[in-house]
């Protein structure tokens, strides 16, 4: 016997058959060894952090806040050591189509990450994080000895937060992105503007935030309602804000795709600017259903209220457009992001069929339908967009009427909408209502107020982004998926987290790893350490995945 391999099977021997502490990561590796015996690095504060390349710095100093937080201590920095007590960090060629591989192994003589690039590094640091013991005890922090190589499977990997239907301060939106970096997703989609509220400070239009970004009231109970609470909500990020939000961000690798709602869900603007609307000196009509429809509306309203409102921006005036395209232009100079979301959804055509100036425009230019007009309001806004040196994303609604030559859509009403687009050889972000709507209820049982549905973690780890009706070559085209979390009801950073999680981790597994790394029953298992962390971390989740089957 070589010495080698007696001295394995010695400490075999001493450690008394121990079995390695278990390796529980979240989204799943593409591939994960751990040596037969029980064996641990330990972190302290006497470990040093050595940097083999340029542009790690951004990592090292997350996870020395991050041992910061949680363990109360930091660790050195050098360019070299000769100590076994180091954490090496490096760049490494992996060449994967998809950007963020990374390499990690823990052993006796220290743990080494290697990058393919920053992005690599700092998800390498995020898998580290997860072996680090989710307790503060001591300041020694065992890690199993592994060795993980991995991947993501999907380039846009995104969470999306409304932030119209209640208002976010910008500390919760910077926790929300350390989540989304924690998952080792990569996209926020901040969807700025809907009915109830406009939040981005547009210095051109001042009063899309003096009058826009409040409203006042907000209906009590699941809609239509039982009244009005009668409380004034609002409030709006200014540009300082969303600039330092933007750089926080980056150095979570986290891109943010910013949402400007048009043609419909424009009742915020149209309060600000009644000019906006077809029909300007028509008071705000609330939904007909709702428990504050007998409220006396004077002039144009910031909705108090949920649903689909016909008030909507004019398409026959180019007042509108000039407009629109001033705010593009502000928001496409804040953030760097190489997309903007235009929303598309939802837009009642009820006012279009109505307003001289929009009927006008449809015999001009021989559109027979009010979708087609649509289809023009999208691509003139497409045109634009493009001279910014962006491209533009929509909700499925785009394909109504044609689709804008160079869209992106976003499938939200099952798949169907991106199937058709994939067709089209259109890139395609998958976020359908059926697998990845986290406002919908995750337990029969649930007992808070929600939308409604049923879409329980299971179903959510079950979706396959590519559909099976695509060619190859078309399912090229699904770029990734996401969920959309609409806060009608939720009003507060609890209750956000209580629905994201655990089903984040579901989807973001369907987004990072293999297919066929997929198995629920080890899925579930490796959660039991994700809560574990979460309750260290003080992340609230829900337990409904604990329910038997039989009552969820
Ligand atoms: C549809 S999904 C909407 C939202 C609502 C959501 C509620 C989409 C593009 N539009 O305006 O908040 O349903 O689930």
């Amino acid at each position: 016997m070589r010495l080698k391999t007696i001295t394995i099977a010695l400490v075999s021997l001493i450690t008394g058959g121990i079995r390695a502490q278990e390796v529980n990561i979240i989204p799943q590796p593409v591939s994960v060894k751990q040596p037969g015996m029980a064996a641990n690095f330990n972190i302290t504060n006497a470990t040093v952090i050595v940097l083999e390349g340029n542009g790690m710095e951004n990592s090292v100093s997350f996870f020395n806040d991050y041992l910061d937080r949680f363990y109360h201590f930091k660790l050195k920095v050098e360019k070299n050591s000769t100590s076994k007590n180091v954490i090496h960090l490096n760049y490494e060629r992996m060449d994967k189509t998809v950007a963020g591989a990374y390499h990690l192994s823990v052993r006796n003589n220290g743990i080494y990450i290697a990058g393919d690039n920053e992005t690599g590094v700092f998800y390498g640091i995020q898998t580290l994080i997860q072996l680090l013991p989710a307790n503060a005890t001591n300041t020694k922090l065992g890690i199993p000895y592994v060795v993980i190589d991995d991947y993501p499977r999907f380039g846009y990997r995104g969470l999306m937060l409304d932030v119209g239907r209640h208002f976010f301060p910008v500390e919760f939106i910077k926790s929300y992105i350390d989540l989304i970096a924690m998952h080792k997703m990569n996209t926020f989609h901040w969807h700025l503007t809907d009915d109830q509220g406009w939040r981005i400070e547009i210095k051109k239009y001042p009063r899309l935030t003096e009058v826009g970004a409040w409203r006042n009231g907000t209906v009590i109970g699941h809609f239509p309602g039982t009244a009005s609470d009668n409380k004034k909500h609002g409030g709006f990020y200014t540009q300082e804000e969303v600039k330092d939000v933007i750089a926080y961000a980056k150095k979570r690798y986290v891109t943010i795709l910013p949402e400007i709602e048009m043609p419909g869900h424009a009742s915020a603007a149209i309060a600000a600017y009644p000019w906006l609307s077809c029909f300007s000196n028509e008071p705000t009509k609330n939904s007909p259903n709702a428990a504050d429809a007998t409220k006396a509306a004077t002039g144009k309203q910031v909705q108090e209220t949920w649903g689909v409102f016909e008030d909507v921006f004019c398409a026959g005036n180019d007042s509108v457009f000039t407009f629109l395209q001033d705010v593009l232009t502000e928001v496409t100079a804040l953030f760097p992001s190489s997309y903007v979301h235009v929303g598309g959804d939802e837009c009642p055509k009820t006012n279009w069929k109505r307003c001289p100036k929009c009927q006008a425009r449809m015999k001009l230019l021989g559109l027979k339908t009010e979708h087609e007009l649509q289809s023009y309001f999208v691509q003139r806004m497409e045109k634009f967009v493009n001279s910014k040196k962006k491209k533009m994303i929509g909700w499925d609604e785009i394909l109504e009427g044609g689709l804008a030559p160079n869209a992106t859509v976003m499938s939200w009403r099952g798949e169907k909408g991106g199937i058709e687009a994939a067709k089209q050889n259109h890139d395609v972000i998958m976020t359908p209502t059926t697998y990845v709507y986290f406002d919908y209820a995750q337990s029969k049982l649930e007992d808070s107020l929600v939308i409604g549905g049923y879409l329980p973690m299971e179903k959510v780890y079950g979706y396959e982004p590519i559909p099976a009706v695509l060619t190859t070559a078309q399912g090229k085209h699904i770029m990734g998926g996401q969920s959309n979390i609409w806060t009608e009801y939720m009003d507060n950073a609890g209750k956000v987290q209580y629905m994201i999680f655990p089903r984040v981790d579901a989807l973001c597994e369907v987004l990072w790893s293999p297919k066929e790394k997929r198995n629920y029953k080890d899925f579930e298992t490796r959660l039991q350490s994700q809560f574990k962390r979460y309750d260290f971390q003080g992340i609230h989740y829900s337990k409904a995945s604990l329910e038997t089957s039989a009552t969820q």
